[in-house]
């Protein structure tokens, strides 16, 4: 498939995709978001990729559904095509980690697609809101439930109330992002710190992920019994073996499983 919404690439491990549609905000017409699953389906079938990073400009992360292509629509539309999410949830639906690296805005759909992704570390411009609010509509991909269990009932009511952006420190205060970076500084970091979990044992990082998520669908009591038996697994992993006696050798840890 050749992509002319977005833009990817590899590098040591990691598989980036950033979202290219500047003219628009890189607003998600159905050409950009077929072409983002895409991506993520083909690096997360590629054995070479460990960790994928969702970028977009410094302008724009994303300011969210194409409203001109999405305003004629009606209600048998919308149903049919299970407009917008039907493919758009591929992204929370990886096992290999996926980090948002957001600059500039991420509203709307584009807020949402940063919160399917397992962090956000944020350009010091960043803003993010729901303001579907003041175009007569709602958030529809995620938006009210992810943002209400990442950051608690008060601000997600009130930001999809009002519509009203938060910036990157509010983000960070509030736990939405993991940190904020220069954001000149932002699409190398992200990718650092992608290829670091790139290079850690793969199947380790597969269940780290799943075990954190599992907090987000389970009681605490289930969450950590689910967690030790994850834990009590690795030990059956050549991975474990080498990890440990590395440290013990005052060496790094060579994994085989990556
Ligand atoms: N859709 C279509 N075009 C857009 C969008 C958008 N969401 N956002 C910006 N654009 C276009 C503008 O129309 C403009 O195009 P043109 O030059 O042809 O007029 C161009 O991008 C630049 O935008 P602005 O001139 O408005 O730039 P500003 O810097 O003045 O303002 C803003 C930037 C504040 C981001 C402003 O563009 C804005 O408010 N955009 C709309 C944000 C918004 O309401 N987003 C929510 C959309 S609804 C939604 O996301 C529902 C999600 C449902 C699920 C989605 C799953 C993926």
């Amino acid at each position: 498939m050749a992509y002319e919404c977005i833009l990817t690439e590899s590098d040591g491990g990691v598989g980036i995709i950033t979202l290219n549609r500047p003219d628009a905000l890189n607003a998600f017409n159905q050409k950009l978001m077929n072409e983002v699953t895409d991506a993520v389906h083909k690096f997360e079938a590629d054995d070479s990729i460990g960790c994928m990073v969702i970028t977009g400009s410094e302008k724009a992360f994303a300011a969210g559904a194409d409203i001109k292509e999405m305003a004629s629509k009606n209600y048998i539309d919308v149903l049919k095509e299970d407009f917008i999410t039907a493919n758009w949830e591929e992204v929370s639906k990886t096992r290999k980690p996926v980090i948002a690296a957001v600059a500039g805005y991420a509203l709307g759909g584009g807020c949402e697609l940063a919160l399917m992704c397992d962090f956000i570390l944020a350009g010091d411009n960043a803003k993010f809101g729901q303001p579907e609010i003041s175009i007569g509509a709602l958030p529809g991909a995620g938006g009210t439930q992810r943002l209400a269990r990442f950051i608690g009932k008060s601000k997600a009511m009130e930001m999809c109330l009002t519509g009203r952006m938060m910036d990157a420190e509010e983000a960070e205060r509030c736990g939405l992002v993991s940190r904020i970076v220069p954001v000149g500084e932002l699409r190398a970091e992200a990718i650092e710190v992608a290829k670091k979990i790139a290079n850690f044992s793969r199947p380790i990082t597969t269940l780290t992920k799943e075990s954190v998520n599992r907090a987000f669908e389970t009681t605490l009591s289930e969450g950590v019994r689910f967690e030790r038996r994850v834990f009590h697994s690795v030990f059956a992993f050549e991975d474990q073996k080498e990890g440990m006696a590395a440290f013990t050798e005052k060496r790094k840890p060579v994994f085989k499983h990556r």
